[in-house]
């Protein structure tokens, strides 16, 4: 069973995050997803989101591509979550193309997927508000 993990908040899902979730479900055979909380977002990533984590959970949990939804709470814990889960592969889209290749060292691959243009959770809520 390869298993491959990846990470974020994934607010107001969209075609975006589930292209994302496909790609990264293709490197292995189980894929788990860790999803910011809300105290994370609002405390350290500086994002209020539109959805509650139990929402944002339910969500993600009603996909396809995706086996297990598990709460990301720190920056700290990759290392730990890659033996804890017995992880093969870290996959994140390219806009932190560099920021993870350190958890090679935990003996994962490391995977950037390029992102999808034109869609992001920002430019949804900046189109709703003109809309206002
Ligand atoms: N994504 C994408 N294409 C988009 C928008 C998002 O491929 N148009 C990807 C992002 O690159 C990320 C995932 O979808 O891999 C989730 O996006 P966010 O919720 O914005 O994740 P982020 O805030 O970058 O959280 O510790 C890592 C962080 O938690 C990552």
């Amino acid at each position: 069973m390869r298993r491959v993990i990846t990470y974020g908040t994934f607010d107001l899902l969209h075609y975006g995050h589930i292209n994302l979730l496909k790609r990264a479900k293709a490197l292995g055979d189980y894929l788990i997803v860790a999803l910011s909380t809300d105290e994370f977002n609002s405390l350290m990533k500086g994002k209020h989101t539109y959805f509650s984590y139990e929402q944002r959970k339910q969500l993600l949990e009603a996909i396809r591509y995706v086996d297990l939804v598990i709460p990301e709470e720190t920056w700290e814990q990759k290392r730990s979550d890659m033996h804890e889960y017995h992880v093969d592969t870290f996959a994140i889209g390219d806009d932190w193309e560099g920021k993870f290749d350190f958890l090679k060292e935990e003996g994962v691959n490391v995977v950037y997927l390029p992102r999808t243009p034109e869609i992001s959770t920002t430019q949804i809520k900046e189109s709703l508000h003109k809309k206002d």
